[in-house]
């Protein structure tokens, strides 16, 4: 039996979280498991992924941290723990529905012909949420090419946080390299992941602003990450 874990960093996610379990819960994939790592959320969203585990210890479990340790490292230790568990694949997603939870089939079945697959707004049939500012969208494109061109990346969707992992590439990846949170997180995985030659497949998702919780995302978020994409460049020189 295959067995599948799925990691949902949560920051203030308190109205997403039951919902986006219950939601996973329902898709048909043998032997799933949901590991939660919560940032001590001031929202009280790692009470709430107590009880939920509480609900079904042997399916879910929560690495509650002490503070807002970031993005990067929250999936970090969250593919550590899955590994240490003898997950076989590992789906990163976000809490606040912007991921389709019925996607998770998808990219999970890409898994049988390429080490990564990563759900992309920026190929045929895949788009971004309608309702999204002008200001945002036009970053995010423009961010995606920035950084492909940078890092000559063939990969369309290079900050998407949408991801399906083979064990073996997570195992083959030099993890305690990676230094980045946020959105250069995604590009330095994405980055190192090609350099050692793992393939990745992209598949079409629709992503959806979200519906519940406040917008963590501002101008400052991008202008750091466009930053850290020439540190990137710069630290894997070696395997190059
Ligand atoms: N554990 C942990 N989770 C985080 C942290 N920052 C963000 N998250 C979670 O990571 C996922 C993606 O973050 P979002 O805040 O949705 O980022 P975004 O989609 O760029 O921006 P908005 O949805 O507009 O806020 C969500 O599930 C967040 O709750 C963090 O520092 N620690
Ligand atoms: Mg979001």
């Amino acid at each position: 039996m295959v067995k599948t874990f799925i990691v949902v960093p949560t920051y203030n996610e308190k109205d997403n979280l039951p919902i986006l379990v219950e939601a996973l819960f329902e898709l048909d994939i043998e032997d799933l498991h949901i590991l939660i790592v919560d940032d001590n959320s001031p929202d009280g969203t790692g009470k709430i992924a107590d009880e939920i585990k509480e609900k079904t210890p042997a399916r879910v479990s929560v690495l509650h941290r002490k503070g807002k340790l970031g993005l990067g490292t929250a999936y970090l230790s969250g593919f550590k723990y899955c590994l240490e568990q003898g997950a076989d694949q590992i789906v990163q997603m976000d809490a606040d529905f912007s991921h389709n939870p019925n996607k998770v089939t998808e990219l999970i079945e890409r898994l049988k012909v390429s080490d990564m697959a990563l759900g992309s707004r920026y190929i045929r049939g895949g788009s971004l949420d309608e309702d999204w500012a002008f200001w945002r969208k036009g970053l995010s494109s423009f961010g995606n090419l920035y950084t492909r061109l940078i890092l000559r990346m063939p990969i369309k969707d290079v900050t998407g946080g949408f991801r399906a992992w083979k064990r073996k590439t997570l195992e083959g990846i030099p993890l305690e390299r990676v230094k980045s949170q946020g959105y250069a997180f995604q590009i330095e995985m994405a980055y190192i992941t090609h350099l050692m030659g793992y393939s990745i497949s992209e598949v079409p998702i629709y992503f959806a602003d979200r519906s519940r919780g406040d917008s963590k995302m501002s101008l400052k978020i991008q202008v750091e990450a466009a930053k850290r994409v020439w540190s990137i460049l710069f630290e894997y020189r070696d395997i190059q």
